[in-house]
């Protein structure tokens, strides 16, 4: 069964929980840490399990026999018999009740037993009866608390986020798209248009045989339930907790509906609107023109213009085509039918990535792991970034530690370089391959930096952080971020808003503000890549782009299968209208290091 690291992790992770309500010693953690191990794996795998058996599983670093044994079966099954005995003890929604923030294990096992609190609805009416805060160890403040939590949850209304569901979606389209009879498979939606958050996914399939590969759809390994079966139209829910509807069309009316499907729908209401002025007819089968009515029909008749591709639909509506990214009718549609649109930046065009964690601070993999990783990626270059000492539970760097490290980077680097030397040939993937040196140095709360300007100075980039002190009032935590960006050492602005999509809030500050800061300053602002930061995110982008603010796109890396992550960045800023040119780290290294302050 092809079941997703993702939801693999998923799986361990709730097992190390249900045995800390348990009471269970050192098991949980074992759990945990190979659930960290499993999500950061660089391989799917089922796929390494179905290639080389289940030996291979304990090639997993923290998977030993026992925990191999559940993977194994998870793979083969879809299902943890050990899982579910530990979820009958405690029947409660981790996955929903995790959500709050500040809700661990041992809590939600104390609502549980003394409330019945299962899920998020339980709990909601548990706290607004007061009866959470007089629990012993819960108190008022974290009814308070928890109330705040759930009003959060709520708003974000159980969206998905992208980087947790994309993966497990290329593979059910790998799947389908084996199936005989499939001519064109995608995934529509605002998967498609790649938002941060999904509601659903939207599968589109271009065939003739509609029944058979419905059939397997909502039968395929990892579907829990179906909510329609039909014979164009399907749609199920997957055990990893999402929806995918799914819609079988004929090839000529493909475009239509992958224009349709892929949205947005007020992009969709717009060009539907520009086709009707142009005396057309634009429906999910097809772009039509509509002919002088026929008086004994007494019909419409229609002739249809476009629908087998999208071009062709955009090109009849005399427009460019617009880049899936872009569909959300806030100006692509005036900018196409101008000829303005802009040349978004590609997902091959970043050639290296401006923020890196190591095993010095909180990352997990050293620096020479994190730049082999980076060059079988094919990076150029990578920025080590680790934390400053205010984090002090990451181990983050004090000056005498960043010296030490400064010195190891240059060990490595000239490893690099001698083993380029003698692979001779010349063909060497990792030719001229850099590894600068750099920090994620804490802003302190009065906007001064947690790492002294003679260290600073010497090295090649520095990106600021704001790490604490996030309830400051606006003004000041305004003030705060602009006298970091004045240092003259200070390059990049990581991560600027300090949002967590699902999780946590940005931080009260005067985002135009900073923008022009930025600008007056020359410092870059960061799009950091990591799923649940996206940060900036798409409005931001486009505000920076719009004044000339330079950008980096920056995985934001604790494991070398993070890099990957670059990919998310890269959709968030086409999202943002950004050009290769705003976007620093498209540049090779030089060059990119000629963009940062002198
Ligand atoms: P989501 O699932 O909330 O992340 O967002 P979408 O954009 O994937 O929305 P969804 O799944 O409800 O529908 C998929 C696409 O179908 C949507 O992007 C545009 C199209 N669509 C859905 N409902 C309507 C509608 O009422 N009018 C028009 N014109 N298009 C619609
Ligand atoms: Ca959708
Ligand atoms: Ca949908
Ligand atoms: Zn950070």
């Amino acid at each position: 069964m092809n079941v997703s690291n993702q939801a693999l992790a998923e799986t361990l992770q709730e097992i190390s929980e249900y045995l800390i309500m348990q009471d269970v010693p050192f098991k949980p953690r074992a759990y945990e840490k190979a659930a960290g191990a499993v999500l950061d794996f660089e391989e799917e795998i089922a796929e390494l399990y179905k290639k080389l058996g289940s030996k291979a599983l304990e090639s997993i670093p923290g998977v030993g026999l026992s925990i191999a044994e559940k993977i194994e079966e998870f793979i083969t099954t879809g299902r943890v018999k050990y899982h579910e005995e530990l979820k009958k003890k405690t029947p409660v929604n981790l996955s929903e009740l995790r959500k709050i923030e500040g809700l661990g294990p041992k809590s939600i096992k104390k609502l549980y037993d003394e409330l019945g609190v299962k899920n998020i609805s339980d709990l909601e009416k548990a706290a607004r009866s007061g009866k959470v805060g007089t629990l012993a160890g819960f108190g008022e403040k974290s009814e308070e608390n928890i109330l705040k939590g759930i009003e959060f949850v709520k708003k974000s209304g159980g969206r998905f986020l992208l980087g947790h569901i994309l993966p497990e979606l290329r593979y059910i389209e790998a799947r389908l798209g084996a199936i005989r009879g499939v001519q064109k498979i995608i995934i529509a939606g605002s998967v498609r248009r790649r938002k941060e958050t999904i509601g659903d996914a939207d599968l589109l399939i271009a065939s003739d045989e509609q029944g058979p590969i419905m059939d397997y759809f909502v039968r395929m390994p990892g579907v829990v339930r179906v909510y329609a079966h039909g014979d164009t139209k399907s749609s199920v829910r997957m055990a990893t907790g999402f929806d995918v509807d799914m819609q079988v069309v004929p090839l000529e009316s493909y475009g239509a509906a992958l224009n349709y499907f892929t949205g947005s729908k007020d992009h969709n209401i717009a060009i539907r609107q520009i086709a009707i002025e142009k005396g057309y007819k634009l429906n999910e089968y097809g772009l039509y023109k509509l002919k002088t009515e026929n008086s004994k029909l007494k019909t419409k008749e229609k002739k249809i213009i476009a629908g087998r591709t999208e071009e062709e639909i955009y090109n009849a509506l005399g427009m460019d085509y617009i880049e899936p990214e872009l569909r959300e009718n806030s100006g692509e549609i005036e900018a196409a039918t101008a000829r303005a649109l802009p040349r978004l930046i590609g997902y091959g065009d970043i050639q290296g990535d401006l923020q890196v964690q190591t095993d010095w601070t909180d990352g997990k993999e050293s620096i020479e792991a994190m730049a082999n990783a980076a060059i079988k990626k094919g990076l150029k270059y990578i920025v080590i970034t680790d934390h400053t000492k205010r984090l002090a539970m990451t181990n983050g760097l004090d000056e005498k530690r960043i010296l030490k490290q400064m010195t190891e980077i240059d060990r490595i680097n000239s490893k690099l370089s001698s083993k380029e030397g003698s692979s001779s040939g010349g063909k060497t993937q990792n030719s001229k391959f850099r590894i600068l040196k750099g920090t994620e140095c804490d802003i302190l709360k009065d906007g001064t930096m947690d790492l002294p300007d003679a260290i600073l100075e010497r090295l090649d980039v520095v990106g600021a952080s704001v790490h604490s002190h996030f309830n400051l009032s606006r003004e000041d935590q305004t003030k705060r971020i602009m006298r970091a960006m004045e240092n003259p050492h200070v390059d990049i602005l990581f991560h600027p808003t300090g949002r967590l999509i699902n999780k946590r809030e940005a931080y009260d500050a005067d985002m135009d503000g900073i923008i022009k800061t930025a600008k007056k300053t020359g410092t870059v602002l960061e799009i950091d890549a990591f799923p649940d930061r996206l940060d900036l995110k798409d409005e931001y982008i486009r505000k920076c782009v719009d004044a000339g603010v330079k950008l980096s796109i920056d995985s934001d890396a604790h494991a070398s299968a993070h890099f990957d992550y670059l990919e998310y960045g890269i959709a968030q800023a086409r999202r943002g209208w950004a050009e290769k040119k705003d976007v620093i780290n498209s540049l090779p290294c030089d060059k990119m290091l000629s963009f940062l302050k002198k």
